[in-house]
């Protein structure tokens, strides 16, 4: 098919990742629990990878949690060296909370998430561009107090996959120059090239659907785009601001997200894509697959 990039499989059998939104709820106190660990990921099909992680995933969990909400956070390290959590829906001083933990050292700290959005979560240890690029990074979603319509919900995080020029190396692990000179061999929804194209997402025709996207980078711009589709309205990193109103692409900025909403108007299957096509051949794309 034309813009699709990648080979269409099918949507009975599930991606790897999960991309339905978890359901809007309160707490009120929100407990995390993260555990770092290194981990071994499949980028694409037959692409191990050495990755560091929130929970063995990578991206890490989605967190969900509605405005107002305290969050009351640990982190253990169970890995090998220092890692540390920054949390951009915090606000909150960087040099007591997002510190170096050591390995099998924890730490503890509680933020309210006051503003709505969809945040980016990441390990902001030195050199931070290495602990994003190895897999150490998630979304936030902040509900508004006043719920949105319904919708078909679905989170991306997009990211980018350095890796050794050394193909026996197995699994492969972060080539340090490839991500200085922003070349990366993988671009990703949901840390796997192309996941959702060979295992299509099903929407229903003319139903809303609501795309978190957040781009976790390290280095590349998402221009989002749906194949066939005009968005709505797009909420720039998914606050509470006037939506842009019927428009083709917008840039999620590295280390920001959007609300992305969009009706499909006739079945058949429609790519989304970050439409700087370099990165879309990377593995950028999906499907969502209209009934
Ligand atoms: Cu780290």
């Amino acid at each position: 098919m034309s813009h699709g990039e990648a080979p269409v499989g099918n949507p009975a059998e599930p991606p790897p990742v999960d991309p339905n939104a978890p359901g809007r709820a309160s707490g009120r106190v929100v407990h995390i629990r993260f555990v770092i660990r290194d981990t071994v990921i499949q980028v694409a099909k037959g692409v191990p990878y050495r990755a560091w992680s929130f929970e063995g995933r990578v991206p890490g969990p989605v967190i969900r949690v509605t405005q107002g909400d305290s969050v009351d956070f640990t982190l253990v390290n169970g890995a090998a060296m220092p890692h540390s959590m920054d949390f951009h829906a915090a606000q909150i001083a960087p040099n007591k909370y997002y510190v170096n933990v050591l390995p099998k050292d924890s730490i503890h700290y509680a933020f309210l998430a006051e503003v709505p959005g969809a945040f980016m979560y990441h390990c902001g240890t030195a050199l931070v561009a290495a602990h994003i690029a190895n897999g150490m990074y998630g979304a936030l979603i902040v509900d508004p107090h006043t719920p949105r319509p319904n919708a078909k919900e679905l989170v991306l995080v997009q990211s980018e996959f350095y890796m050794t020029p050394d193909t026996t190396s197995n699994p492969k692990t972060l080539a340090w120059d490839r991500l200085l000179s922003l070349a990366p061999d993988y671009v990703t929804f949901n840390g796997r090239a192309a996941q959702y194209a060979e295992h299509p997402i099903e929407v229903k025709v003319n139903e809303l659907v609501r795309l978190y996207v957040v781009n976790a980078g390290p280095n590349r711009v998402s221009s989002f785009h749906v194949v066939g589709g005009i968005f709505e309205r797009v909420f720039q990193d998914a606050s509470l601001t006037t939506p842009l109103v019927g428009v083709q692409t917008v840039n999620v900025p590295v280390g920001g997200g959007g609300i992305f909403e969009v009706r499909l108007k006739q079945p058949g299957e429609y790519p989304f894509v970050t439409h700087a096509f370099a990165d879309a051949t990377k593995g950028g794309v999906g499907i969502l697959s209209a009934k």
